[in-house]
């Protein structure tokens, strides 16, 4: 493996959740791998849960680890190519990667779809910069369209919490103040369509995500029959991928919020949501609290699932 941004490139992820269990068994188990390497975990955006767990999953193999934030310290970043630089950016892109690079073996890399290209954000035009312009392995801490550490983790925890072999799984829309990215969704499903889940999508008319990420997965637009008998729920808000209103609000309807009401159409179903969550948006304070809820467990796994593809790009590049 040299880059991650999909499930394809863990290849068989029966063998990767395996190894992922492994991993938690013997979390420092596997220090001699990046004995005098450095990981450079680069965000352009906000982040509490990746910052901490790549970091953590870093030094638990043993690499020196530096984390930067571009926007706070570092110069402002140009990203388009052919721009006169006359403006507030005082840095070119181009220059500040191999820079970068020169720096570190592995980078990791956070930067969220900006909404004003679709283009741009669904060709990863950032995260492929770093790709072809650092010459290091690089994985996607969420970038434009995925966030594959993210739905690594989310299945880690369904195996870890499954009771029987095939669970359903649902990925509902639920209502949320601000425009957020497909991301999360999109590499939710892209995870679930390769695992032993039965998997269904629920979301208002319009929300419908990428084909490319969906692969003919079944989409119910009722939530309430997707709810029923569901092992799983995984909430998540998401913008507009379909134009004309790529990344636009179109529903703030409170009735997909998940509620004690909705968790009681389940089979006695587990609660999931990938944090930060805005509770009595996306769900209720007592479906979050309940003894159902899997928030915690899901967020902490997220150091198991860097660990696991830290450890993958060290053993396979260096
Ligand atoms: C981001 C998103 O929805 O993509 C990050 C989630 C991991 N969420 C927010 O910006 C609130
Ligand atoms: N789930 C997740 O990626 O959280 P952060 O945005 O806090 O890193």
């Amino acid at each position: 493996m040299r880059t991650l941004m999909t499930a394809h490139d863990l290849g068989d992820l029966n063998k990767a959740v395996q190894e992922a269990l492994e991993v938690k068994k013997n979390r420092y188990g596997y220090k001699h791998l990046g004995e005098n390497k450095t990981l450079l975990c680069v965000f352009f955006n906000n982040s509490l849960r990746t910052r901490l767990s790549t970091q953590k999953a870093g030094m638990n193999l043993g690499m020196n680890t530096i984390v930067l934030d571009v926007n706070q310290g570092a110069w402002k970043l140009e990203t388009e190519r052919g721009v006169i630089m006359d403006g507030d950016k005082s840095e070119h892109l181009l220059e500040a990667i191999p820079v970068m690079a020169s720096f570190c073996d592995i980078i990791g890399v956070r930067s969220f779809a900006r909404f004003e290209n679709k283009a741009f954000d669904y060709e990863e035009t950032i995260l492929n910069q770093f790709i072809k312009y650092s010459g290091k392995p690089v994985f996607s801490m969420e970038s434009a369209t995925v966030h594959p550490l993210q739905a690594f983790a989310d299945l880690i925890t369904i195996e870890e919490h499954k009771k029987v072999a095939r669970p359903k799984v649902v990925l509902t829309w639920a209502p949320h103040p601000r425009a957020l990215p497909q991301a999360v969704p999109n590499s939710f499903a892209d995870f679930m369509n390769e695992a032993n889940v039965d998997f269904v999508i629920t979301h208002p008319k319009g929300y419908e995500l990428d084909e490319k990420f969906v692969r003919g997965a079944k989409v119910e637009y009722d939530q309430d029959k997707a709810l029923e008998g569901a092992d799983f729920v995984y909430a998540k808000n998401w913008s507009a991928y379909q134009d004309p209103n790529y990344g636009q609000i179109i529903s703030k309807d409170m009735n997909w919020t998940i509620s004690t009401e909705k968790m009681a159409l389940t089979n006695n179903g587990k609660f999931m949501h990938c944090l930060p969550v805005r509770r009595n948006m996306i769900v209720t304070d007592d479906v979050i609290e309940s003894a159902n809820s899997l928030v915690i467990p899901e967020a902490a796994n997220r150091e198991i699932s860097a660990e696991t593809v830290i450890k993958r790009l060290l053993e396979d590049n260096f």
